[in-house]
């Protein structure tokens, strides 16, 4: 059983053209002035460094895929976003992503899986954001990222200009998904043709969150040693725990199943990167804002080690004397 690593680099990734909606730029300065820093700061021996964010500027070149908006932008921003990432890995942390919305999943999923190529990744999201650019109702990338990252779905995507950098290598085959409750056709039929370990919110309702992490977990690394990368969409968490998100699904996971499913991860001592996405301070009221920026940072803290129990002083093993 390997030690949780106690370094961490946080990149904030304001970008917001994998959707329609605007607003899911700015999460990265939202949960900045909540204070993101300093909450991670006060959990037990965390060294925090700050790596900013993203250059997210790139315009649209004059490149047009058909039913995918703004690819040149998002290809670029992730570009990037992949670049930092392997670096952020190489200095030894575990790497905070702060989206933007899930398109950028490409960029630190790729990224990661340049430094650690055993890497498994866990989608904790209400949708399995595993469309083409044939079988997306939107064509928006947010709904993508999944087909753009594994190699099984190569075949399926036209030559995407802008994209060359990205060549898709990780398989299928260390991916799991959690918390899914609004999936299309065809990703249904991906899931179940590549047999990919999935608890959907029913099958989190039968055998609760800390089975249905520890039965992915086994499949995917049996051997348990393998670097973890979780993708968290706030949309995997109910609509009324995080109103404040592009494209809420009612019915999904509590708060504290979230952070139960975090603490679970964080003590196999393995994760090394970890997405938080498509919160949106824009959409909903005050109050929505607050409680979706506050669910966001509990689930951040349950993933680097916060502990619910309370931590006593290290080093000390009584009471202050008067
Ligand atoms: B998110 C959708 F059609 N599947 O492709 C699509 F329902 O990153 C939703 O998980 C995608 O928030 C949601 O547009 C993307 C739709
Ligand atoms: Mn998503
Ligand atoms: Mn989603
Ligand atoms: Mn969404």
């Amino acid at each position: 059983k390997c030690e949780p690593l106690k370094r961490v680099g946080i990149i904030g990734v304001p970008f917001e053209k994998g959707q329609k909606k605007y607003g899911v730029n700015i999460a990265p300065a939202a949960m900045r002035s909540a204070g993101l820093i300093e909450h991670l700061k006060t959990i037990d021996g965390l060294d925090i460094k700050d790596y900013g964010d993203i250059d997210t500027t790139a315009t649209d070149a004059d490149v047009e895929v058909d039913n995918m908006a703004h690819l040149p932008q998002v290809s670029a921003c992730n570009k990037n976003l992949s670049e930092r990432v392997s670096q952020v890995l190489k200095d030894g942390r575990v790497a905070v992503t702060i989206g933007g919305d899930h398109s950028i999943g490409v960029g630190t999923v790729d990224g990661h899986y340049n430094v650690n190529q055993d890497m498994i990744l866990i989608w904790v999201d209400a949708h399995a954001d595993i469309n083409t650019n044939k079988t997306s109702g939107s064509g928006s990338v947010h709904g993508m990222p999944v087909a753009l990252l594994v190699k099984e779905l190569a075949d399926y995507w036209p030559y995407l200009p802008t994209m060359d950098w990205q060549v898709p290598k990780f398989s299928i085959k260390n991916l799991g998904y959690l918390g899914l409750r609004s999936v299309d056709n065809y990703e249904r039929l991906a899931i179940e043709k590549y047999n990919v370990p999935t608890f959907a919110m029913e099958d989190i309702e039968e055998h609760g969150i800390r089975k249905s992490i520890h039965h992915i977990l086994q499949v995917l690394d049996p051997e348990m040693n393998k670097p973890i990368h979780v993708s968290f969409d706030i949309d995997s968490l109910d609509a009324l725990e995080a109103p404040s998100t592009g494209t809420p699904v009612r019915g999904g996971l509590t708060l504290r199943e979230a952070i139960s499913l975090m603490e679970i991860i964080y003590s196999t001592g393995r994760l090394r990167a970890i997405d938080l996405v498509e919160i949106n301070p824009a959409l909903g009221d005050e109050s929505d804002r607050k409680r979706t920026i506050e669910a966001g940072l509990c689930v951040l803290k349950a993933a680097l080690g916060f502990s619910r129990r309370g931590t006593a002083p290290r080093g000390v093993l009584d009471l202050p004397v008067q």
